[in-house]
């Protein structure tokens, strides 16, 4: 029989009309992303073990667009899982989670009325929630690149997911999550410094987190204090948050895709910033060549430091922007 990549169409729930890499195997086609590793998406269906059904169908268009085609989250996390997938190799040359050219794998439709989405290291493996109602499934993109970032984060610096390390460990998953979300340039879901604006985890459209100003969500740090290491990791990670989004578009006022963002700075002093790409190379860097799993925010800043003097030099304006985005985050020398 047949049997080759074939290139699908997925009408998702949040990305609008996409191409998915599928495999064809005689009539039967199925989510397996032969480009990228072999990534396979399954169905688990409301269960919530084991792999469930891969996704199969005589047909290479998956999904209607909303939750009535069990499909449509299946479109949504193979595509997210091939954005992510092609954003680390064009952008950093990472060849997959471990940079070893295999694939992982997605579930989706795990349980009842789940409210979240998760990496497992130990099944290499990312599973997705239908969210409340099991009408608003985990699977948009931003939260694709956030909970696989995690797995990057275990398989380099391996940032330990409690105190400070914590903290910077679940803002890596937001910088790169958000690094996804700008590198996929879809129309219906475009870049922007929020994490989870179209999951409606609220219930009333905000997002889950703000870049720009952390506190913004309630609970978000947006500076560093003596003692933050204490408080849940998804709110530790405002400062470094912040700090990101500082670097890429420094401080004040900005209108970004039509998103209003303005950025504090902590020192009442303004940043100027050097732009997402060259702020994504630094954290990349920092993160796979200088940090270790117990890095504090003092060790993130002299990471960053390291990375950016590598990159663009100690005198250059790249590096002194890294000095004062952690110095309008409290972070200091
Ligand atoms: N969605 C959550 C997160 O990535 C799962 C967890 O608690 N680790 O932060
Ligand atoms: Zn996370
Ligand atoms: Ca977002």
């Amino acid at each position: 029989t047949y049997q080759g990549i074939e290139t699908g169409v997925g009408n998702t729930q949040y990305s609008g009309q996409v191409t998915l890499t599928t495999t064809q195997s005689g009539s039967t086609y199925t989510l397996t992303d032969g480009a990228r590793g072999g990534h396979k998406t399954y169905n688990l269906n409301h269960g919530s073990s084991g792999t469930g059904t891969l996704f199969s169908q005589s047909s290479d268009t998956w999904g209607n667009g909303t939750n009535s085609s069990a499909a449509t989250a299946g479109a949504d996390a193979h595509y997210g899982a091939a954005v992510t997938w092609d954003f680390y190799k064009n952008t950093f040359g990472r060849s997959g989670i471990k940079n070893n050219g295999v694939g992982a794998y997605s579930r989706v439709h795990y349980g009842n009325s789940y409210v979240n989405a998760f990496w497992d290291d130990g099944c290499f493996c990312m599973t997705y929630g239908d969210g409340s109602g099991n009408a608003k499934p985990l699977t948009a993109i931003d939260v694709a690149g956030h909970e696989m970032s995690h797995g990057v984060t275990s398989n380099t610096a391996g940032l330990n997911y409690s105190g400070e390390s914590g903290g910077l460990n679940e803002a890596t998953s937001d910088i790169f999550g958000t690094g996804v979300e700008f590198y996929a340039n879809n129309s219906t879901d475009p870049g922007d410094y929020l994490i989870g604006e179209k999951i409606d985890i609220n219930g009333n459209g905000t997002p889950l987190r703000y870049m720009d100003k952390p506190s913004k969500d309630g609970a978000s740090k947006d500076s560093w204090y003596s003692g933050i290491g204490g408080v849940d990791v998804h709110y530790s990670s405002g400062p470094a948050n912040h700090f990101f989004y500082l670097l890429s578009e420094g401080s004040g006022a900005k209108v970004i895709n039509g998103v209003s963002y303005n950025s504090p700075t902590a020192d009442g002093l303004p940043v100027t910033g050097i732009g997402r790409d060259k702020a994504l190379q630094i954290w990349y860097r920092a993160l796979t060549t200088k940090w270790t799993s117990t890095t504090n925010y003092a060790g993130a800043r002299t990471g960053t430091l390291a990375a950016a003097g590598e990159l663009y030099g100690t005198t250059s304006a790249e590096y002194k922007a890294v000095q004062d985005a952690w110095a309008a985050v409290a972070v200091g020398a």
